[in-house]
């Protein structure tokens, strides 16, 4: 037996209304276009060829701007599944023939649809998948993730702008008037109200950035049963990858391991002794990653800017720092001048009192303030020139 598919007008509840998709869609608005901005910094951050160079101010920026960019994400979830069950009855509009002016202006705007579900479906799944460190596909993350949030936020422009009509008169009439509701929509009766599903759908969307938070916000570690990052680690932060998954315990425990400083003309080259014995400078700054986790330590160790010194390398000069971790793509990353020179950009020694863990990087690690996590390299065995 073959099933007709449904007609908008079988779709009755009155929750499935402008009235509702519109409110939630300026929510999941402020929300994608929260995700967009701070995705864009965490680029900006990330890139190290950008126009305008990256600021080395404030040490906690990157901590803010990336927590605010996973929450903001998180926060769309049950705004867009709200969003998507309202609009729903719309996917079996009647549709004009595609022949007159109206009917290619429909298509048009389905399509614009189609690509933003799309693009905003993608967008939330491979976020969330790689705060949990889960890659079930075989494409980049961040090249992917990053074009594809050009072509949601586009779309998402395109589709308030098509929709601000019926958006300014849906914000204007009280929510459970039903002058702009689809014809076939019941009259009002017992049971949810467009009211109280708005209210469900905003705690919806709190107990999700509230289950996550704690992540980034450490007094909230407690509630936030969903957090990737619990705050268990070695020298109470956590750990993102290990000596031992990035195959450095016995390069990074060698008693012959020296640290160098090539400069253009001399190389450099001190053991962990000699650089316990340089002047020391401690700096509490975070770790914060581009998953959303965050945590504060107080490092201490010898100013890079010291250590360039020792090679005759000037001021000002973006130099490259390579781990002892052999392959991947964070072992060897590049320190812009304006950090290098920064005085709380530490080749760290020490963390919350005690010598470096080895997960934390030991015998010793780049940290710099507003530096996204990725690029505060552990287990680092030179600076170099870059040639
Ligand atoms: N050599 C090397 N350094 C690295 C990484 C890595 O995989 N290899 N991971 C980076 C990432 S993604 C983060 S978030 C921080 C985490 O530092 P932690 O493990 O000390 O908290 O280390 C960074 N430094
Ligand atoms: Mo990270």
């Amino acid at each position: 037996m073959r099933t007709a598919p449904p007609r908008e007008s079988d779709f009755t509840s009155r929750l499935r209304s402008p009235a509702v998709a519109s409110r939630v869609g300026v929510a999941l608005g402020v929300c994608f276009a929260l995700a967009f901005v701070t995705g864009v910094v965490s680029h900006w951050a990330q890139a190290q060829t950008w126009w305008i160079p990256y600021p080395t101010a404030p040490a906690w920026g990157y901590r803010v701007t990336q927590g605010l960019h996973t929450l903001s994400g998180i926060a769309c979830i049950p705004l867009l599944l709200v969003k998507l069950w309202t609009v729903f009855p719309r996917l079996f509009q009647a549709m004009a023939r595609p022949t007159t002016r109206t009917g290619l202006l429909q298509l048009l705007e389905r399509a614009s649809i189609a690509v933003l579900v799309a693009a905003a479906i993608f967008q939330l799944v491979t976020g969330l998948a790689n705060a949990a460190q889960w890659y079930p596909w075989g494409f980049g993350f961040i090249v992917t993730h990053y074009a594809m949030a050009w072509v949601a936020i586009g779309a998402l422009l395109v589709h308030v702008a098509v929709k601000l009509p019926v958006i300014r008169a849906a914000l204007g009439a009280d929510v459970e008037s039903g002058a702009l509701d689809r014809p076939g929509t019941a009259p009002r009766s017992a049971g949810l109200t467009r009211r109280g599903l708005l209210t469900t759908t905003w705690v919806a969307a709190v107990v999700a950035v509230l289950a996550s938070a704690g992540n980034t916000v450490t007094p909230l570690r407690r509630v936030s049963g969903l957090a990737v990052r619990d705050g268990e680690g070695p020298q109470g932060v956590p750990v993102n990858k290990s000596a031992e998954s990035a195959g450095v315990t016995e390069t990074a425990r060698d008693p012959g391991f020296r640290f160098a400083v090539v400069g253009a003309d001399r190389t450099v080259e001190l053991s962990r002794a000699e650089l316990e014995a340089m002047p020391q400078t401690s700096a509490t700054l975070p770790i914060a990653c581009v998953e959303g986790w965050s945590a504060s330590g107080e490092w201490s160790g010898v100013r890079v800017r010291d250590l360039l010194d020792l090679a005759g390398v000037p001021a000002g000069t973006d130099v490259a720092v390579q781990s002892l971790q052999q392959g991947g793509v964070y072992t060897r990353t590049t320190l812009q001048g304006s950090f290098a020179d920064h005085p709380d950009t530490l080749l760290a020694l020490r963390l919350n009192g005690e010598d470096l863990d080895i997960d934390h990087g030991f015998p010793c690690r780049v940290i710099a303030p507003n530096r996204p996590g990725v690029l505060q390299t552990k287990w680092v065995r030179s600076i170099e020139v870059q040639a």
